[in-house]
């Protein structure tokens, strides 16, 4: 029964009316390029900017507010895996630190899209590793909140689209894993009525904890440790970051030592003059000033 589409006001700022309760704060994630971006334009009527041809765009995690009908939503527009610019791995990284500082601040995340085009005939080893790791980085215990959106519609047609779909549901390498334990998988047509329900399928649900969430913050694993983490780290490459970055940060701490040693080393100079100035104007105040009024100022600005 097709669901009727409360009008999205335009002013996507959170009123006080709406944020008494909290916000639905929807996490989008896929590859890159499959339309997480343009997705979130639909909905909010903005104008972030999209990718072209095979580059990756998002390159940090971007906030996104609305109001559907009362409700305050939050959308979690995320850099895509497989990009150009940061690997597999470095893009996790970013969406867990990004999730566990709003799980401290208080914030929970009410849904996860996953994104996929039904697009390229093929699920390349990699994309579906990522599979892998985007169900180990939900766990299995609220994934009736996580919705598997796809999109490319208008790039196949209609037969060739569905028997793709049916494949990604059966697969076990695919969305099969997710579907059983609740999983949702949903149609974006490219429409902004088809965007707006999908964002309205998560209003009625609670707000959850991630695996990677519970993982990291209660159980105070590292990241390459974390079940979605052990699917895509790579030992050698964290280990060359961490070496690098340890590297970066004593060049960056030997130079602010010198810049504040130069500074000190400036201003002692000229501390030096002023209080030698200082003292030969107490000896010459008397040469200095004329009137009695004029001495009495010169002695309270040189002796205190
Ligand atoms: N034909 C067609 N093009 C689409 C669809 N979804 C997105 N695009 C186009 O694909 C390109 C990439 O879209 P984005 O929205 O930037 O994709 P993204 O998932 O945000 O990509 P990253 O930020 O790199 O992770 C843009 O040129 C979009 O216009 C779709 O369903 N059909
Ligand atoms: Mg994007």
């Amino acid at each position: 029964m097709p669901r009727e589409h409360k009008p999205l006001l335009a002013d996507n700022t959170i009123t006080s009316e709406a944020s008494e309760k909290p916000p639905a704060i929807i996490a989008i994630m896929g590859s890159t390029g499959v339309g997480k971006t343009s997705f979130i334009n639909k909905v909010t009527g903005q104008n972030l900017p999209v990718g072209h041809e095979l580059d990756s765009c998002t390159s940090e995690i971007k906030e996104v507010r609305l109001k559907r009908g009362k409700r305050n939503v939050v959308l979690m527009d995320t850099p895509g895996f497989g990009g150009s610019s940061m690997s597999d791995t470095e893009v996790l990284r970013l969406i867990t630190k990004h999730l566990m500082t709003s799980y401290k601040a208080g914030a929970r995340l009410t849904g996860v899209i996953y994104m996929h085009s039904i697009s390229p005939a093929t699920v390349d080893d990699v994309t579906r590793r990522n599979f892998k790791m985007f169900h180990k980085f939900c766990g299995s215990e609220h994934l009736q909140q996580v919705a598997i959106v796809t999109t490319g519609w208008d790039k196949v047609d209609r037969i060739t689209g569905e028997s793709r779909e049916s494949q990604l549901r059966t697969g076990q390498t695919l969305f099969k894993p997710m579907l059983d334990h609740n999983a949702t998988m949903m149609r974006h047509d490219g429409t902004i009525a088809s965007a707006k329900d999908i964002v309205d399928h998560f209003l009625r649900l609670e707000r959850i904890e991630l695996r990677i969430q519970r993982q990291m913050i209660v159980d105070k694993l590292t990241l390459p440790v974390t079940d979605a983490g052990s699917v895509i780290s790579d030992p050698i490459n964290d280990v060359r970051r961490c070496v690098e970055r340890l590297a970066a940060i004593r060049d960056e701490l030997r130079a602010a030592k010198e810049v504040y040693s130069r500074t000190r080393n400036l201003l002692e100079e000229e501390r030096m003059e002023l209080r030698e100035e200082k003292r030969a104007l107490r000896g010459q105040m008397k040469t200095l000033t004329k009137s009695l009024d004029e001495r009495f100022l010169l002695w309270r600005f040189l002796w205190f």
